[in-house]
């Protein structure tokens, strides 16, 4: 029902998004993407591309006076850097990046021809495209957040909480941490990792709140909605775990302190107390707020390069240096929010169908009175 594809090289001329199966009738502006592609750029320790760039998106179709038509919506985010065709030749593959296996695989005897789409570049295009689902999904009222668990071995001890002071705090902290001692660790921890030519990785979760339960399916495991959240997540660049709710610690708990009991009320209808499920349950939504976790690993240019192989001498060398970041985990949880955002619209319209937004809302509206009488 929704796909998107996105084209375009970290310092090519731009980059494409084309989303299609978004219904009509969904209010949409340029405004609204360009902030979410801003807050993309944010985040401590992020690299000198970001004092270049100022994203914003162009809408090339699909949007007819702030209205969602139906039809394929086009986007296109230009790049102020462009010099793909001046940079020079890569023959020191990086570790950690897609620089060797990618050489290997599509015959490049220029390595700059596999880390130009490998970059992180191509998730402005996914923000993008995260941005047009949530315009869908703020329609339905369910909100997608994110903040940060961890960077390096510093973890915060605020969990997700519903509301506008929490995503305040989050929003204003540089490293969007909603617990500002562990924010200031953070920062101090990617100024030591700076200082030593090195990079970090961390943790970052997307909770999506207000979503109704019932979509996904156990039917089959293509179509359960915990496996289609990991693997939007897991698709990021340097995501290399993913888990939903209490995910890795679940697994070494006992059953009895692992599972959300049911309760009933007049009402209120069944609701749990816990949410270790991080609000899946056999692959379905069950109404508790979804909680995913992705685990980033640090980026893989150093300044302070680790060993490699130039492909052409076949002699030892030191890796590649590129200009970089030091830390993106603050917008690592950006983009899990565009990614989670696109696969509950996606799954919200398998349910809900609809071409329109009146015909969503009409039939969400009457599927929320048909499990609350159930
Ligand atoms: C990024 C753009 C890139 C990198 C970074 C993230 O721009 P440039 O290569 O011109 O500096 O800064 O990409 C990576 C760190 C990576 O390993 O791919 C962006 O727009 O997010």
């Amino acid at each position: 029902m929704l796909r998107f594809l996105t084209a375009g090289e970290s310092h090519g001329q731009a980059l494409v998004a084309i989303l299609e199966g978004m219904p009509a009738g969904v209010p949409i502006s340029s405004d609204r993407i360009d902030a979410e592609l801003r807050r993309r750029q944010g985040g401590y320790g992020r690299g000198g591309r970001m004092q270049i760039e100022r994203d914003t998106a162009e809408i090339l179709s699909g949007v007819r006076h702030g209205l969602s038509m139906g039809s394929p919506i086009a986007l296109l985010i230009k790049n102020k850097d462009c010099s793909i065709d001046r940079l020079p030749r890569v023959a020191h593959p990086r570790p950690g990046h897609a620089d060797l296996t990618g050489a290997l695989k599509y015959d490049h005897r220029d390595i700059r021809n596999v880390l130009e789409r490998a970059s992180a570049r191509e998730t402005t295009a996914r923000t993008a495209v995260g941005a047009l689902c949530k315009c869908l999904l703020e329609q339905c009222r369910i909100d997608v957040f994110s903040h940060t668990a961890a960077i390096g071995d510093v973890v915060a001890s605020a969990a997700w909480k519903s509301g506008a002071r929490f995503r305040q705090i989050v929003e204003q902290s540089p490293v969007r941490c909603a617990d500002p001692k562990a924010g200031h660790r953070m920062m101090a921890a990617i100024d030591t990792a700076k200082a030593a030519g090195d990079t970090l990785g961390g943790i970052f979760e997307v909770v999506a709140s207000g979503v109704p339960a019932g979509i996904g399916s156990y039917v089959h495991g293509d179509r359960r909605l915990d496996a289609r959240l990991t693997h939007g997540i897991v698709s990021i660049q340097a995501v290399k775990a993913v888990e939903v709710g209490a995910g890795i610690a679940a697994a070494t708990r006992a059953g009895s302190h692992a599972m959300d009991e049911i309760f009933y009320a007049k009402g209120r209808g069944f609701y749990r107390k816990s949410n270790h499920s991080g609000g899946v349950e056999g692959g379905m939504s069950t109404g508790e707020p979804i909680v995913v976790r992705g685990y980033l690993k640090p980026i893989s240019t150093l300044m302070r390069p680790l060993r490699s192989v130039n492909i052409d001498t076949k002699k030892p060398v030191k890796a590649t240096v590129e200009r970089s970041d030091v830390c993106t985990v603050p917008a690592a949880g950006v983009i899990g929010e565009a990614m989670v955002a696109y696969v509950i619209a996606s799954a919200m319209l398998e349910k809900f169908g609809g071409d329109s937004l009146r015909e969503i809302q009409r039939n969400v509206a009457g599927y929320l009175a048909q499990i609350k009488a159930f």
